[in-house]
Order: C-alpha cells, then sequence, then structure tokens
C-alpha cells in the first residue's frame, strides 16, 4: 500500500530515484476553475480573524509572505541540492518524475533541473532552506493557526511539478500520508517560490472538508481519495505570486491538476505539528484511511 512516508527508497549515491507513479490522464472535470480565494495582504495584516477564518474553512492564504530575496535564496539552495553540490546528501532527498527514467541520464545538469519532481528532507542539509522552516514570521503564524507556543516541523518538501511533465496530484488529505493520531493538529504551509497558477498546477482546496474527519484513500494514480467520492461543487484555487504562502489543515481537501504549460511551478512545503506528539503506526494510519474491513469501492 501506498504511503507517503515511502514513496522514496534508499539508493546508493549515484542512483537517481523516480516518484512511484506515473503520469495518467485523468477527468478533466476533477479540478474546477471557477473560485478563487484571495490571500490578504501581507504579514502586517494577520490578525485573529484570519485564525478564525483558518478554524472556520481550513485555509489562509496570505500574499507576500516572504520577501524576494528570501525566495531568490531559498530557490538558489534548492537548485544547489539538485545539481548535487553537496556530497555528503543522499540522492534520495531529490526525486526525479517517473517519466525522465529513461533520458534523465543522458540530460544535462540544467536540463535535469526540469526532470525533479519533489525533493524531501533538505532542512539538515541545507541552511538556506533551514532558515525558511525556522522563520520567526512563519513559526509565528503556524503557532497561531495551530494553537500552540511551539510547532515542530514534521515533514519539509519542495513540490516542484516540472513544467509540461509534471504530474496531477490527486485530491487528498495529507493526514491519510501521516503516522500521527487523529486529532494531532497538522498544518500544512504550501510556499510559492514560482507564480503559482490556475494553468500551471496551483493549489486546490475544499473548505470545511476538514470539519468532517478523514476519508478512506484508495491507491489509484497516486494514494488518493475516490474520484466518485468527490463533492465537485466546493472546489476553490488558491494562485499565488512568488512568495505567498498557503496555509491548511491536515484534513482539509486538496490537490494540483497537471502543469502542461511551459512554465514552471516550484514550491516548498512544510508541515508542523505541535511539539511532543508521539507517532503511530502505518497498520493504525491504514486502519482509518485504508479500506481493509470497510465497505467501500471506488
Ligand atoms: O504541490 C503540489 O502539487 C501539491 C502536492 C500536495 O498536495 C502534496 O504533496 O501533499
Amino acid at each position: 500500500m501506498a504511503t507517503k512516508q515511502a514513496t522514496t527508497t534508499v539508493a546508493p549515491a549515484d542512483e537517481p530515484v523516480f516518484d512511484r507513479y506515473i503520469w495518467h490522464e485523468y477527468p478533466e472535470y476533477l479540478f474546477s476553475f471557477d473560485n478563487i480565494a484571495s490571500g490578504i495582504e501581507g504579514y502586517a495584516s494577520f490578525t485573529e480573524d484570519h485564525v478564525r477564518y483558518y478554524r472556520e474553512t481550513g485555509f489562509l492564504a496570505i500574499n507576500d509572505f516572504f520577501t524576494a530575496p528570501e525566495i531568490a535564496s531559498a530557490l538558489a539552495g534548492l537548485m544547489d541540492l539538485i545539481d548535487g553540490k553537496n556530497p555528503d546528501v543522499p540522492s534520495a532527498v531529490v526525486q526525479y518524475e517517473a517519466s525522465t527514467r529513461d533520458c534523465l541520464s543522458a540530460s544535462s545538469l540544467e536540463a535535469r533541473r526540469d526532470m525533479v519532481r519533489k525533493l524531501q528532507n533538505y532542512v539538515d542539509h541545507e541552511p538556506r532552506l533551514r532558515v525558511i522552516a525556522d522563520h520567526p514570521r512563519l513559526r509565528e503564524v503556524v503557532g497561531r493557526l495551530l494553537g500552540t507556543t511551539e510547532p515542530e516541523l514534521f515533514q519539509d518538501q519542495a513540490l516542484l511539478k516540472p513544467r509540461g511533465i509534471g504530474r496531477e496530484k490527486p485530491w487528498h488529505q495529507d493526514h491519510a500520508f501521516f503516522n500521527l493520531p487523529l486529532g494531532t493538529p497538522i498544518i500544512g504551509c504550501w510556499i510559492a517560490l514560482d507564480e503559482a497558477r490556475p494553468e500551471n498546477g496551483c493549489m486546490h482546496v475544499k473548505p470545511g472538508t476538514h470539519k468532517e474527519g478523514p476519508v478512506v484513500h484508495f491507491e489509484r494514480r497516486d494514494w488518493q481519495i475516490c474520484d466518485e467520492h468527490l463533492d465537485l461543487t466546493r472546489d476553490v484555487m488558491v494562485p499565488l505570486k512568488p512568495g505567498g504562502i498557503l496555509f491548511f489543515n491536515g484534513l482539509t481537501h486538496h490537490g494540483t491538476p497537471a502543469n502542461r504549460t511551459a512554465e514552471r511551478r516550484r514550491a516548498l512545503q512544510l508541515h508542523y505539528i505541535p511539539a511532543g506528539i508521539s507517532r503511530t503506526s502505518t497498520e493504525a494510519r491504514m486502519s482509518i484511511f485504508g479500506t481493509e474491513g470497510k465497505d467501500v469501492t471506488c
């Protein structure tokens, strides 16, 4: 069974790691392009009203949260990781789109940058990315939205959805990938490094779904909510300029369409939980999010 925590395998330093899912076409109607959520203007305008909004809707976007130099520095750090500038970084940190399996090794360093799907567990290897995860502004807002004075970084990823070949990320709940007790407050922070637009695969969320509990996930085009179980009427897009951030609850249904454009759509995704939460097992997680013993079909 697929799990986010097991999507990469440890490989020797010289062996690239590929996404376990290949590009699949999917019905276009699974994503609606009718409704747009606009973010609030900057950290300075964040108030308790926005905390209430987040609790009610399960998401909140803030524009211009990071400065252009902060974003440029994070991108430079990411590119150095992809280029293999630090030989001590395990190859499993960088994961390529499955469709590049046959052409990656013959590609130039520059071309390879546009074949990466994901990076993960990079903060301990790249200080320019650690700076983002530890940013006081970020930690303050995360703490207020989570309702804790001590947020703990649970997972760090970069999601690059490469131009032309970046596959869809089907609708899902992030908690379905995390071995954490149900009820754990989880917050995802999705930070745009390029402009994320409807056309190149910006985030889509379904407001209020975080209040409806966990839903069963199926292994289909990914570890995902069944297409037939989706409420197609509640989709809201969250386009962001570079430096904008989307905060979303670990139970909020969300996903992104494929990037069929010639534009990059690179983002960082960081998850935080209150410090001191113990981990559960994959079995415990699957008893909630998996299908076994439940009368469900897809
Ligand atoms: O950046 C994206 O395409 C969204 C990915 C996502 O939702 C996830 O990996 O949990």
